[in-house]
């Protein structure tokens, strides 16, 4: 590190805002022997407990887990008086804390940071602020928090209202007194329904205007559980622990239960259960798919909806305050206290503004499209410009001047919601990208905190002066983020995780719904990595280990964990006969598949005796065209059904008749008798087109995996023997050549299912050495691939059989093919036919299909 403190000017680190954030980092940075000075706005610590003085504010996850971690012996000095403390009794414990650790020494209140510069020359950031401080550090984080930029208020007519109006988010030091005003309340998020019920009982009367409403579970306040402090108690570090990897960074264990697996009786219970519980999260937890099932999610907010209906008299205001139109959890679910009761009293009015919207607040109150209403006082509580607000409010420049905030027009990019490209030695706590709202924020912000101040030890240590995350790093991060958005409902609400409440604002997915331990879990790879993504540079020199954190797409990522907790053995360590039946039993897992018109299992003369096949048959009238399908599983595993979900899907989607074709399997038929079926078979079906129902003239071939190399296998041979006139070859990662050399079997020899060595083991059940560079069985090394018919060739990322893949899809556009070549990011071996259940491959699938229209047409 650099010494240039003399002054009080330099430091190593300068941290903006003194919240529960910079609280804590300035505790670790000092003892971690770092200089540091937090710059606070306010004149006192506390952050969004400093501001958000309004009645009934209170925190939403339970006050034993919203606390700090870090010290044991803190935790035995400070008791929470009830289960979700007060405003003032959270900001009490803040200033505890500031004062515990003496940590006011280091910061300077009162202090706005205006602008934040990357001085490249000179390797450190300068820093100046509304005093008139200009300050100078070598790391610069921004701890300002995720919900601390108010949203500017966008009713019109605001500046025009006579008597006070009042913010939730900055709130009056010295309270506010309602008694006997009428009072207007704008907004009916957490702070509206918290504040509500206690305006209420003040004013005359209280009339809330509300644009959407809400979902809210009861609080159930009261004091701290028993138990809950006792299995606090019992063995702090294991519950801490529990925390730190838990999904949402409260130690409680998720159900693995799809809701309708449940019988309604039992979903009842739970239900019920995790109402009277009162916390954000039980009800959530209390099946696996509630966020991303839209029709379970919508028997749950009946269920929500119907004790909106019990507790609130007038039938019409019930209705209106039912939450609707958004999926239960896509904003972030209320707690509330006595907020349905109070629209039971005569002095509580409740205004839909979707029916109503206002027209103008004037001069005496607030005009709607129905009435005039007049007002002594009119309360904000409209929300924040969350997540991003605060940290672009400064003017950040990174290397070359580039401004953050412009690098961010079209929504934010970070390395793990910690770091962003462009900008070194910059630092953001809970950013964007990171799970921060989505989680018990006291757990992530530690988890943050301990991550950038070991960073600044490894940087120290290893004489390097700065750290950027890469781009590639970077932009593979932010489509992992919006990857595993994208897999669950909560892109489809208007809320502020979809920044949609703030006019203008780019609708990007902002926090990471990964989950807290997923991401811890990362964080600690990246660093184990060698700080993998980032780039570290010292006098004597760089280094950067660039690359991907996360290059498997999520739910194939959910699907592997699924496979490891059943812990099963690899297929490969099995006789053939067992690891049929491994497989048959997974696949009586899979969703079925879409419906087709009728499913017909037929034989045909194959070579050596007669061969299955199964015939899907789309609803069309006439003679359909023809695809012939050949199942994967290393020419060891399968039969003509083993892909049906992906053969129906074909057959619903392109309008084909799709024969799923059986062959001899190995060891018991080695090469070439699988070649031998499949070659009689696709003669078969050219013959008996009609017969079947299907097109003589109109037939592709299509298979995966070692299917995939029979078809590719087929088109040759039918080629060279005048066989029948194939219109089009559909491969599915394909073998293409029984070469083990290629990198894609190094990058990707274990941990995606079909490993280097299970493809030794089909290999060696089917295929002598000796005979590997046949092109029956290697088709990649044909003499000519000069006249073979269009073709699609997909392979997916992680696979061994990727650049055998694209070395066949190269081979053949050398050889003049029409050729369409997917390279399918994220994916593996298995998961490209995983119908209804890889989400992240229905894109490649679509493309799959209408190659194959293509090649019908
Ligand atoms: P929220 O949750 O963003 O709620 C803001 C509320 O204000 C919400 O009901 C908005 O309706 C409403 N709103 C915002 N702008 C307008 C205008 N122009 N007209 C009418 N109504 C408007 O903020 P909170 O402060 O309540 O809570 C933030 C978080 O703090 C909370 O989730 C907890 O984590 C703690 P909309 O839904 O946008 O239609």
């Amino acid at each position: 590190m650099t010494n240039r403190e003399s002054d009080g000017q330099h430091f190593d680190v300068i941290a903006v805002g003194a919240g529960m954030a910079g609280l804590y980092l300035l505790k670790k940075l000092r003892d971690a022997g770092f200089s540091a000075v937090a710059l606070e706005t306010a004149d006192d610590v506390g952050g969004t407990w400093y501001w958000n003085r309004y009645p009934g504010a209170r925190c939403d996850i339970e006050s034993l887990d919203y606390s700090y971690s870090f010290d044991p012996e803190l935790e035995k000095e400070w008791q929470w008086s009830e289960r979700y403390a007060t405003q003032p009794e959270i900001l009490r414990y803040l200033q505890f804390v500031a004062n515990r650790y003496d940590l006011r020494r280091d910061i300077r209140f009162s202090t706005r940071v205006d602008r934040a510069s990357w001085d490249e020359d000179a390797g450190l950031w300068r820093i100046t602020t509304d005093n008139g401080d200009r300050i100078t550090a070598q790391f610069y984080v921004m701890a300002t928090g995720c919900l601390s930029m108010p949203k500017e208020p966008d009713v019109p007519g605001v500046d025009r209202f006579g008597g006070p109006i009042y913010f939730t988010n900055r709130w009056p030091h010295e309270g506010v007194d309602f008694s006997g005003k009428r009072v207007a309340v704008i907004g009916t998020g957490s702070s509206g329904i918290q504040s509500i019920p206690l305006i209420a009982e003040q004013a005359s009367q209280i009339t809330v205007f509300q644009r959407t409403a809400n979902y809210a579970a009861p609080a159930n306040n009261g004091p701290v559980r028993r138990e809950h402090r006792e299995q606090l108690e019992e063995d702090r570090n294991a519950y801490r622990e529990g925390a730190r990897w838990s999904r949402a960074g409260v130690p409680i264990s998720g159900s693995t239960e799809p809701f309708f697996s449940v019988e309604p009786g039992e979903r009842m219970r739970r239900l019920e259960a995790g109402w009277t519980r009162g916390d954000l999260l039980t009800i959530n937890s209390s099946f696996a798919d509630l966020v991303v099932n839209a029709a379970a999610n919508f028997e749950v907010q009946e269920f929500f909806r119907d004790k909106v209906r019990e507790k609130v008299l007038d039938p019409l205001t019930a209705e209106d305050l039912c939450g609707k139109d958004f999926p239960l959890f896509s904003k972030r679910l209320c707690l509330e206290t006595n907020y349905f009761e109070t629209f039971n009293s005569p002095k509580a009015k409740l205004v839909n503004l979707h029916r109503t919207p206002i027209k103008s607040i004037t001069e005496a109150g607030i005009d709607t499209s129905a009435e005039s209403m007049e007002f002594d006082a009119i309360v904000f509580a409209t929300g924040f410009d969350a997540m991003t607000g605060a940290i672009v409010a400064v003017d950040i420049r990174g290397r070359d001047g580039i401004e953050l905030k412009n690098v961010w027009a079209e929504g934010p990019k970070t390395y793990l919601g910690l770091s962003v490209h462009g900008f070194p030695n910059f630092f953001t706590i809970t950013g964007p990208g990171s799970p921060s709202v989505l989680s018990n924020m006291a757990v992530s912000i530690e988890q943050h905190v301990e991550w950038i101040t070991a960073a600044l030890e490894h940087l120290r240590g290893e004489g390097f002066h700065s750290i950027e995350a890469t781009s590639a790093a970077q932009e593979s991060w932010v489509t992992h983020v919006n990857d595993y958005a994208n897999l669950t409902l909560y892109p489809q609400a208007n809320s502020w995780y979809m920044g949609a409440n703030v006019p203008g604002k780019p609708r990007v997915f902002l926090p990471y719904i990964g989950g807290v331990d997923r991401y811890r879990q990362v964080c600690d790879d990246v660093v184990k990595r060698d700080y993998l993504g980032f780039e570290q540079v010292g006098n004597a020199g760089s280094r950067c280990n660039d690359g991907v954190i996360r290059p498997v797409k999520p739910d194939v990522q959910l699907l592997l964990e699924l496979l490891a907790s059943l812990d099963q053995p690899p297929l490969d360590s099995l006789t053939p006969e067992a690891a049929r039946q491994q497989m048959e039993a997974s696949a009586a897992q899979r969703p079925p598949g879409p419906e087709v018109d009728e499913i017909i299992d037929g034989i045909l003369p194959g070579p050596a005796g007669e061969l299955d096949y199964r015939l899907y048959k789309p609803a069309i009238p006439g003679l359909a065209p023809i695809v012939i399908y050949f199942h994967g599983g290393g020419w060891v595993l399968g039969h003509a059904s083993s892909d049906e979900p992906f053969c129906r899907y074909l057959c619903a989607e392109s309008n084909a008749l799709v024969i799923s074709v059986n062959y001899r399997h190995a060891p018991e038929a080695r090469f070439p008798a699988a070649v031998d079926d499949a070659v009689a078979a696709v003669n078969w079906i050219a013959a008996n087109a009609e017969f079947l129902g299907g097109d003589s003239h109109n037939i592709a071939v299509a298979g995966w995996s070692a299917g995939a190399n029979l078809a590719a296998v087929v088109c040759q041979l039918a080629l060279a023997h005048d066989g029948p006139a194939i219109k089009g070859q559909l491969l599915i990662t394909p073998v293409t050549d029984g070469d083990f050399t290629r990198p894609s079997y190094r990058d990707n020899a274990e941990g995606y299912i079909l490993t280097r060595s299970l493809m030794e083991w089909f290999w060696d059940h089917y295929c002598d050495v000796d005979d590997r560079h046949d092109p029956r069985a290697s088709p990649l090394r044909a003499q000519s691939l000069t006249g073979l018919p269009p073709a699609m060739v997909v392979t997916a990322e992680l696979d061994p059989l990727r650049d055998e893949g694209n070395a066949y899809a190269d081979a053949l556009k050398a050889a003049g093919v029409q050729v369409q070549h997917l390279q399918a990011a994220g994916q593996i071996h298995t998961s490209l036919l995983a119908v209804d259940a890889i989400m992240t491959s229905d894109n490649t699938r679509r493309l799959m299909k209408d190659a194959l229209i293509g090649f019908l047409r």
